[in-house]
């Protein structure tokens, strides 16, 4: 099998577990992380696509493209097609050992990819040099709240002017009621792909301390204290949302 069609179906949290554990990015869920992430993120491929888009709008001749926390690359090969136009160097990073060795083989199976890095790290700790889009797909969440606004500051920082940032996010709803009607839509949809009521508890329970969310406000407050002047939301669907930051 090549290294592009590599993915299997994940059933991870299908049987009945003793004890379940908090979630990583470890080898199991690398092997079936694409099954996974489209199952579970309403949206996914649209977000995925847009972002193509974007990117064919955005990234700036002579600059570099980044996809922090790009698990097995579908940010970064998203981009190198969409801008394929532009000479950019598009640099994807990781800190899970397991997706960084996976995203480096699918990534070299592409060649329209060939001005594609992929690196582990932190993204607490990466510097990004003149940027003209950075992108955290679903990655923001997994950061220790307390270290999200300094990484916002950072980014702006690291952005030239014209430069965007994208963040794609689960969102928690300050309304309790809007808030329980929403995920219980988000478990339907779960459910209609194939998970169990099983599997659904379960990964929500190996989510509870490791994904922790906020609300569409808070991201909008956080952006403008970093310095944009504009933030938006471009495409949203259930508690799955993608927002557009631009530096001025
Ligand atoms: C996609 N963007 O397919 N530094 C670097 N990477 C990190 C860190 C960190 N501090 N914390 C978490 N990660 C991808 C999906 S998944 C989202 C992103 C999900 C990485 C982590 O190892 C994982 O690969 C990724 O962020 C989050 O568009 O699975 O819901």
């Amino acid at each position: 099998m090549s290294e592009k069609d590599k993915t299997k179906t994940d059933n991870i949290y299908a049987n009945q577990l003793d004890k379940v554990e908090s979630f990583s990015f470890n080898q199991r869920v690398v092997d079936v992380f694409p099954d996974m992430i489209t199952r579970s993120v309403p949206g996914y491929n649209e977000i995925i696509n847009g972002i193509a888009e974007l990117s064919s709008m955005f990234a700036k001749s002579d600059t570099n493209v980044y996809d922090l926390g790009c698990s097995l690359g579908a940010v970064t090969l998203a981009i190198a097609k969409g801008a394929s136009e532009t000479p950019i160097n598009i640099i994807g990073v990781d800190n899970s050992n397991a997706m960084v060795k996976r995203c480096r083989d699918k990534v070299s199976a592409y060649s329209y990819a060939r001005n594609v890095e992929i690196v582990e790290g932190d993204i607490n700790h990466f510097e990004c040099k003149n940027a003209s889009l950075i992108v955290l797909n679903f990655t923001l969440q997994f950061i220790e709240p307390e270290k999200r606004q300094s990484l916002i500051n950072r980014l702006y920082q690291e952005l030239v002017p014209g430069g965007v940032l994208i963040v794609s996010e689960k969102l928690k709803h300050e309304d309790d009621r809007v808030n329980d009607a929403i995920i219980k839509m988000h478990h339907n949809f779960k459910r209609k792909n194939g998970y169990s009521d099983l599997e659904i508890a379960q990964k929500r329970t190996s989510l509870e301390k490791v994904m922790l969310l906020d609300t569409q406000q808070m991201h909008h407050q956080r952006f403008h204290r970093a310095g944009f002047s504009s933030s938006s939301l471009w495409f949203q669907q259930l508690n799955f949302a993608s927002f557009m930051a631009i530096k001025d």
